[in-house]
């Protein structure tokens, strides 16, 4: 209650009340429409409420002989309580079209941009020089762009709250989004499609900035060059996914796969009873084909990642990520 309290007195974002800041150019038509049927619902409640507790009082029986008056019907009512209504319903409907219209029709100019979804986590290329799989979705400000999507398991849905754009992601076929970004600033996206266990995590970021700074960004390979190969291992750790079902200490968490953490170098148990040294070739093998050797006690949950993925480069630098983890 005091937390409810705070929400609505405390200092606001715009536009207004409860909805995040709106950072695209559809958030104002969706908010608008938003903000109308929400006041219109209520001008209404309050109304029928008001009216039901005057009748109740006005009308109430008086003595147990009392009979009940006579009642007529009134054209002029029943035709104001449908065509009113109706008018609004029209209303509401036509200005929902226009806004769904647009949100489905991207603009000429826009910059594509691929959206993989998969368990748990979203993956994003560019079409520039190599910037693919990237964990963060980097746009520059005032720059339509479409979104491409597809999921490479089961599906998955794509949320970004302060540009007022969802859409589902789905296997073997692609969904089309696309925003119009007015404000510099980094933006929270969820998925909302329960996807299993880590759904909660898959998490990432719209980052909006100036287009000398998106130039910049790409120039460098998506801000992964470099970097040192620890620290790149660290980057990709958490952009590729990783992070989702492996924590990096040596607590066993509760998350899907094993800790990762001081368990560089020591003996590991397979399902097979075999036990297996955990060194660079066995990490490798892990990553690229990671059904190989299955640890025991998981289930076989872990996506392989083959080249066009993970590139031999980054393999080097999550071995050595992995390596550091003392
Ligand atoms: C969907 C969940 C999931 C994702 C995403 C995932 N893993 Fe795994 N990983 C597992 C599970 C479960 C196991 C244990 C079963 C097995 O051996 O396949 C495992 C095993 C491993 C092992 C062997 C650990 C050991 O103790 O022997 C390594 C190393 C590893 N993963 C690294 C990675 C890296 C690096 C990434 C990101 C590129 C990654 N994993 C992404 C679930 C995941
Ligand atoms: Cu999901």
């Amino acid at each position: 209650m005091a937390h409810l309290l705070t929400l609505m007195t405390g200092p606001q974002p715009e536009p207004a009340m409860w909805l995040p800041t709106a950072a695209s150019s559809q958030a104002a038509d969706v908010d608008g429409l938003f903000h109308f049927i929400l006041y219109l619902c209520t001008f209404f409640f309050v109304l029928i409420m008001a009216l039901m507790v005057y009748f109740v009082v006005k009308y109430r029986r008086k003595s147990a002989t009392q009979k009940t008056s006579a009642v007529s019907g009134s054209h002029k009512l029943e035709i104001a309580w449908s065509v009113i209504p109706t008018l609004l319903l029209v209303v509401i409907f036509f200005w929902g079209f226009k806004g769904w219209m647009n949100l489905n029709v991207p603009p000429e100019d826009a910059l594509e941009i691929r959206v993989l979804g998969k368990k748990w986590s979203w993956e994003f290329d560019y079409p520039y020089n190599g910037v693919s799989g990237a964990g963060e979705l980097v746009v520059p400000v005032n720059q339509p762009v479409k979104l491409i999507m597809s999921s490479q398991d089961v599906i998955h849905s794509f949320y970004v709250p302060a540009f007022r754009i969802k859409r589902d992601v789905v296997p073997n076929r692609y969904s089309v989004l696309w925003f119009n970004p007015t404000k510099k600033g980094t933006f929270d996206v969820f998925c909302t499609e329960y996807c299993g266990t880590s759904h909660s995590q898959m998490l990432s970021r719209v980052k909006v900035v100036s287009r000398d700074d998106f130039k910049k960004w790409a120039e460098t390979g998506g801000g992964m060059d470099g970097l040192s190969p620890v620290e790149l291992g660290k980057k990709l750790f958490s952009s590729k996914g990783c992070v989702a079902c492996h924590s990096i200490t040596d607590d066993r968490m509760a998350k899907p796969g094993p800790a990762l953490g001081k368990r560089f170098g020591k003996m590991e148990e397979m399902s097979t009873g075999e036990m297996v040294k955990v060194d660079e070739n066995y990490v490798r093998e892990s990553i690229r084909n990671s059904t190989a050797k299955i640890v025991k006690g998981y289930a076989p949950v872990m996506p392989p990642f083959p080249a066009s993925s993970v590139s031999d480069r980054q393999l080097n630098a999550l071995i050595d990520y992995i390596k550091s983890l003392k």
